[in-house]
């Protein structure tokens, strides 16, 4: 029987491996390091890091019970002409989408900043989303590549909580999937925005989804 119960909040989520993906957002080095996009927009990026090890053993525990991982990353093409003005132009960041950083061009496909970090990086079978905004289904592939697999259920993880991952999730959820976010598996800059999207989220009976820490997952999936 490939469906399992995760201890989730707002209740538990009954989740049908043989019709499921892990979700892994933009868990970049442009987010997550010193030197990127995450950092020219004023943040401490240093407090994503504390997630890479619980991200990693979640990602482990998926590998072994046979599920589809899907990673995302957000960046442009280098002619930016996927970036709209409205985003390389929005607020006073010390430098821009496309500006020269210490990890190559900022935001930016192919470039040093937008790879994944080293210890999540993609194994072959592993799908591979390049978004240029914060939701992982617009202007993407992913709703084929889901529906090409039959799955309908995303358990997420990655950055930040109430930026891509919560605009993912939400892009989700009105397509039809059961989505499920990792609470200890998500971080954002900051942590009044990361615990009031858990709460909004699984709010109203689970209005956009469930919740629940990776333990519960590993320990769903890991039998
Ligand atoms: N700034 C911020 O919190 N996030 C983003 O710009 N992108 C993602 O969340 N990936």
């Amino acid at each position: 029987m490939s469906i399992v119960t995760v201890k989730a909040q707002p209740f538990d989520f009954a989740l049908d491996m043989a019709h499921a993906a892990l979700v892994i957002i933009d868990m970049q080095r442009d987010f997550v390091e010193p030197g990127g996009f995450g950092e020219t927009l004023g943040n401490d990026v240093t407090r994503l890091q504390a997630i890479v090890p619980t991200v990693q053993r979640v990602l482990e525990a998926w590998r072994q019970a046979g599920g589809v991982v899907v990673h995302t990353r957000e960046g442009h093409a280098p002619d930016l002409h996927d970036c709209p003005p409205a985003k390389r132009l929005r607020g006073q960041p010390s430098l821009r989408i496309g500006d020269v950083g210490p990890m190559g061009r900022i935001l930016i496909q192919g470039e040093a900043g937008h790879a994944i970090i080293p210890e999540l990086t993609p194994v072959a079978g592993d799908i591979v989303i390049d978004k240029p905004g914060k939701g992982a289904f617009y202007a993407t592939t992913l709703g084929a590549e889901l529906a090409a697999r039959q799955v309908s259920y995303l358990v997420f993880m990655g950055v930040t909580t109430e930026v891509c991952v919560q605009t993912s999730m939400r892009e989700a959820n009105d397509r039809g999937y059961d989505c499920l976010l990792v609470e200890d598996g998500t971080e954002s800059y900051f942590p009044e925005f990361k615990q009031a999207t858990l709460d909004m989220l699984r709010a109203q009976g689970g209005i956009v989804g469930w919740t629940a820490p990776a333990q519960a997952l590993i320990e769903a999936i890991g039998r």
